[in-house]
């Protein structure tokens, strides 16, 4: 197998990052990593150096480069077939790619006013309605996936799959900013939490030194 090399940026900020890496680490692929720290004078020139956007994450396989989290995802699960990325059955993997897809395209107040900070934890934050229409939303999508899925597994679409990669910066941002959930979500959270992988990403992000002064920044607001 040609090499897998995952760059990403810190653990602790990059919520791009995290989608692909987990859905890699969760399907039991083996592959290296190049964490480059956001926001710092040479942060740029270093991402472009893997990544035609500029922007984390980029996946390099052997000569090919791939860029975008969801694409990544897209990528992997094609090229490694036996692995388990997406449902099997036709009407789950529609309903899996249809909120994984509205996650990336979607979701701008949640991304701009809850940045992913995973370190930080039970943080006051003020809603705003753009923001609680999207918490509503969030938390409408997964209540329904978990009760049409629930017999098959207890992830979003019943076994793990990128759909849940897709939403696991969201898990670090309702702890981080203390969003009150129903005990459908709570649980989905808790599972998502008990998750090696996930943890391995938190302590890896809890050991990182610096910090994005926007990020930390916007917690006061
Ligand atoms: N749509 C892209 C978004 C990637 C993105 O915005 N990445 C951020 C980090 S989480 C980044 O590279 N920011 C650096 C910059 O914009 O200079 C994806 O899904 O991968």
């Amino acid at each position: 197998m040609e090499s897998l090399t995952l760059i990403i940026g810190n653990k602790n900020y990059s919520s791009w990052s995290l989608r692909p890496w987990l859905a890699m680490k969760q399907a039991g692929l083996t592959f290296s990593e190049i964490r480059i720290p956001l926001y710092q004078p040479e942060s740029s020139e270093k991402i472009r150096q893997y990544s035609p956007s500029g922007k984390v994450p980029v996946l390099i396989h052997g000569s090919i480069t791939v860029w975008d989290s969801l694409a990544i995802c897209e990528y992997l699960a094609e090229c490694f077939s036996d692995y388990s990325w997406w449902p099997d059955v036709q009407y789950d993997l529609a309903i899996a790619r249809s909120i994984s897809a509205e996650m990336h395209s979607g979701f701008f107040a949640l991304r701009e006013q809850m940045p992913m900070n995973c370190r930080a934890k039970a943080l006051e934050k003020r809603l705003t309605p753009t923001l609680q229409a999207d918490i509503d939303r969030i938390t409408a999508l997964w209540s329904s996936a978990r009760q049409q899925f629930s017999s098959k597994g207890d992830f979003l679409c019943g076994p793990f799959s990128i759909a849940d990669a897709m939403y696991a910066p969201v898990v670090f941002r309702f702890i981080t900013y203390g969003v009150n959930l129903n005990a459908l979500c709570q649980e989905y959270m808790e599972t998502m939490l008990a998750l090696p992988a996930l943890q391995e990403w938190l302590h890896a992000a809890e050991a990182e030194s610096e910090q994005i002064s926007m990020v930390e920044t916007n917690m006061l607001q």
